[in-house]
């Protein structure tokens, strides 16, 4: 492993190569060249990697290196060949990284893990579709079965699965939002009546500022560099909240054009805060204070015509906000008056204001509360319903607010069970289901005896992994759908079942002919998805043929509802839809269009909040923050650049500097010398937690880094070793990923290194 110095520009020349490269190599020119051209375009596939939204003027290469990286991992020629399940134990895949299990290539046949037995064996779809439906038939209760599934399905897909699992009997619909963007879905939807982004894409273009708060852009959303450098152009300021410098928010070269070229790229952040972890709810609350001094000195600051047709609560939030003291700001925060201050001036210079949020914000235990104080702070100016202005969470997932939209969550409200009793003639379960946690944790209990995942890779991204692990191997069966071999396929039940899927890259082809499917990116527009080349192999079925075959086998005559049909012609499920979910009228006509549609929102269309006062809520907060006990750092668990969530692609992280390793734990110069540290060091990490449970990461390689003060990072999904179980967000249940209490203690380095 080399360590070197971090970059701090994003994309440009190495980054196109960086994607084009591998690309070439693999995939042959000519299926790169009509995967690539089709990645993002009207007509073409969405990019399975984040949720960014696709302008409406597209170029020829409307992708970003890391959804090139997404594209050519997906549609690898590579197979898995059949004697890798003979010449691999299950104990022998858990041994291997994920990084290793990534490169074996594409899953094409169902293979199946019998009780008692270490290996997985080949098995016929008709075999594996009745081996689980007798299974899931045998259950006590529906409850003790879970389905999880990751934001890559489809808006199709996820319809038919949460449909096949309601009519089975349960709620339990864990989804990776829960470890995500919960704290968000659940804040909004409290105080704006929406868990979703308020802005639509051409906001960025009449904006006078964005902040951007705990997120990566430049590895996590690349495209979204391409947004804030026009915005930039358009004249709007750009401040940055993070406790690092990340590369692309400093400085940006363009891939797509020759300036960014050859120039030194666009400088982006106009201001850079560097935050202390889990300080953000201490800066929002000290601007929101600011905004209201400066309302007592100037009348007007505050937007009175909107607080007073719109919003609630604003007279407690005055008196309360006024209380905010300033001292304990600077502890939290670990800025200055001054920095706070400035950024305060540039909010209030700002006649339309954006900020745009992911992790950072949201893997806290005070995430819910930290998420309405960013909407209080847009709703004192007005900032929410008007062009240029609005919240605007960042999704993950490609799909994930697709997902959540179709109806994949444990708490569904009734409106929408209304819907699909009256559409398919049942009653579907009423109670709440698990999340991921309480799914891991009634697993821990044998209350949950079945788990099922519709892609993703749960036992890696979920905290604790050994508890994790352990909980997952005390199941009766596990099943995943998935494209590529996992940790979730080496930690599994006594019986296990892989059952191999078709990606978005590929054309999906059932009896009523080529399928396409829709997807609902970060601001709620949607669109279809048409795959491009066939797929890796001939036994693949679609997420969608799985679904219906289980519930076939499953549910038998049990309830009305037509999977065949449902199988054989998408547009049937998107008729479904179009009459179960609200804004879906027309449906398949709209997705298949070239534009596709964007969804209604109350807030963002006719400043309407579907909230309990039937307004937009200013809410009271507590101010807490996490305190570090003497002799700890708060650890960070993120993404490396050359990542996705568990999916290795590489083991470097350019923009970092890190080449070729990923044990490596990031500490700001001055800790270390407090700590009696150095660069390059070897040291253990161990997490503070009074449970009596070991956590702890060994021989890590310490690298001097600019982060905040007091706070360390390390690579997840390694890192979710050290992150507690317990430790989640109030509220949402999100695992804390981002402020975890941890020691380090110097090892000695082995001989050679
Ligand atoms: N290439 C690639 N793209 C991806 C993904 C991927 O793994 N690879 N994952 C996808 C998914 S599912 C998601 S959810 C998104 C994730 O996108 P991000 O949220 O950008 O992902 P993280 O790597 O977790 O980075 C968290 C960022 O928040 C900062 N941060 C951490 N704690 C705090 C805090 O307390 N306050 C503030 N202000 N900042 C903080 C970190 O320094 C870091 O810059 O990306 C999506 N896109
Ligand atoms: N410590 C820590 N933990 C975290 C986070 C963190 O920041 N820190 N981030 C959290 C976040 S934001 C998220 S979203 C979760 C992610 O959690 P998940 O969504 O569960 O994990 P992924 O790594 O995205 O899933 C990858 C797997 O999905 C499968 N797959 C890929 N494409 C397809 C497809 O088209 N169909 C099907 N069926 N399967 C497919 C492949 O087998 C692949 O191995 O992790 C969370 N965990
Ligand atoms: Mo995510």
């Amino acid at each position: 492993m080399t360590v070197g110095e971090p970059k701090d520009w994003a994309a440009g020349v190495p980054g196109v190569l960086h994607s084009m490269g591998p690309a070439l190599e693999q995939l042959g020119a000519a299926r790169t060249a009509k995967l690539m051209l089709s990645l993002n375009q009207k007509g073409g596939f969405d990019c399975m990697s984040c949720a960014w939204p696709d302008p409406d003027k597209r170029k020829t290469a409307e992708f970003c290196e890391n959804g090139g990286k997404a594209v050519v991992w997906e549609a690898t020629p590579v197979l898995v060949p059949r004697t890798f399940w003979s010449e691999h134990s299950i104990h022998d895949l858990a041994d291997k990284t994920e990084y290793w299990l990534g490169q074996q290539g594409r899953l094409t046949e169902p293979v199946w893990k019998p009780a008692g037995e270490d290996h997985y064996q080949p098995v016929s779809w008709e075999r594996a579709f009745r081996i689980i439906a007798d299974k899931l038939n045998g259950l006590d209760s529906p409850d003790q079965a879970s389905f999880y599934t990751s934001g890559r399905t489809s808006n199709e897909a996820a319809f038919v699965y949460q449909l096949f699992v309601r009519a089975f009997g349960t709620n339990n619909l864990p989804d990776c939002s829960n470890m995500c963007h919960e704290s968000t879905s659940l804040a909004m939807a409290e105080v704006v009546g929406i868990g979703k982004s308020t802005i639509a894409y051409d906001d960025f273009e009449h904006t006078e500022l964005i902040i951007v708060m705990g997120q990566n852009p430049g590895t996590n959303h690349p495209r979204m560099l391409t947004a804030l450098e026009d915005a930039k152009k358009n004249g709007a300021e750009i401040v940055a909240v993070n406790p690092l410098p990340e590369a692309g928010l400093r400085r940006y070269k363009n891939p797509q054009r020759v300036r960014g070229v050859i120039g030194h790229g666009t400088q982006i952040a106009d201001q850079f805060l560097q935050i202390r972890l889990g300080g953000d709810m201490a800066l929002l609350q000290a601007l929101a204070k600011r905004v209201v001094l400066a309302e007592q000195k100037t009348p007007g600051v505050v937007d009175h015509a909107f607080i007073e047709a719109h919003t609630s609560g604003y007279e407690a939030f005055v008196e309360h906000i006024l209380q905010v003291d300033d001292d304990e700001v600077v502890r939290a925060t670990g800025l200055t008056i001054e920095e706070i201050d400035e950024l305060a001036e540039r909010y209030l210079h700002s006649e339309r204001t954006i900020i745009t949020w992911a992790m950072g914000i949201t893997q806290h235990t005070k995430a819910v509360d930290t998420i309405k104080e960013i909407i209080n702070l847009l709703l004192l100016r007005g900032n929410i319903g008007r062009p240029g202005a609005g919240a605007s969470p960042i999704r993950g997932h490609s799909n994930v607010q697709g997902d959540r939209t179709m109806g994949i969550w444990e708490q569904m409200p009734d409106s929408f069970l209304d819907a699909l009793a009256e559409e398919f003639h049942f009653e579907p379960p009423r109670e709440h289901g698990v999340d991921a946690l309480k799914g891991i944790k009634a697993m821990q209990r044998g209350d949950i005896r079945f788990w099922m995942g519709m892609g993703g890779n749960l036992v890696a991204a979920i905290s604790d992994s050994q508890l994790a692990e352990a909980a997952f191997r005390g199941t009766e069966m596990t099943v995943q759908v998935s494209t590529k071999l996992n940790r979730s396929h080496a930690a599994v039940g006594e019986e296990a079942l892989i059952l191999p899927t078709m990606g978005r890259t590929e054309i999906d082809v059932q009896a009523a002919g080529p399928q396409f499917v829709s997807v609902e990116d970060t601001v709620c527009s949607v669109h279809g998805s048409h795959g491009q080349v066939p797929p890796v192999a001939p036994g693949l079925l679609s997420e969608v043929a799985i679904v219906c075959e289980l519930a076939k086998a499953t549910l038998g005559d049990r309830v009305p509802v037509d999977w065949q049909a449902m199988r054989d012609d998408y547009d049937v499920i998107r008729d479904h839809i179009s009459h179960v979910v609200p804004g879906f009228d027309d449906y398949s006509r709209r997705a298949g269009s070239k534009e596709g549609f964007v969804l209604p929102n109350g807030p963002r269309d006719s400043r309407t909040f579907a909230t309990e006062t039937g307004k937009a809520m200013i809410t009271v907060n507590e101010l807490e923050h996490v305190e570090r006990p003497e002799g700890t750092l708060l650890l960070q668990t993120l993404r490396s650049h050359d990542q996705y969530n568990t999916t290795i692609y590489s083991l470097n992280d350019r923009y970092r500097g890190i080449k070729k390793g990923r044990h490596v734990v990031f500490v700001n110069p001055d800790d270390l010398t407090e700590l009696g540290l150095s660069d390059g060091d070897h040291v253990d990490v161990e997490t503070v937690w009074d449970d009596g449970v070991e956590r702890v990461l060994r021989d890590y390689r310490v690298v001097a880094y600019p982060s905040a003060r007091g706070c360390a990072a390390a690579y997840f999904p390694e890192a979710n070793v050290l992150v507690p179980l317990d430790s989640a967000a109030k509220g949402s249940n999100t695992p804390v990923s981002k402020a975890v209490p941890v020691r380090l203690t110097r090892v000695a380095v082995p001989a050679g290194v």
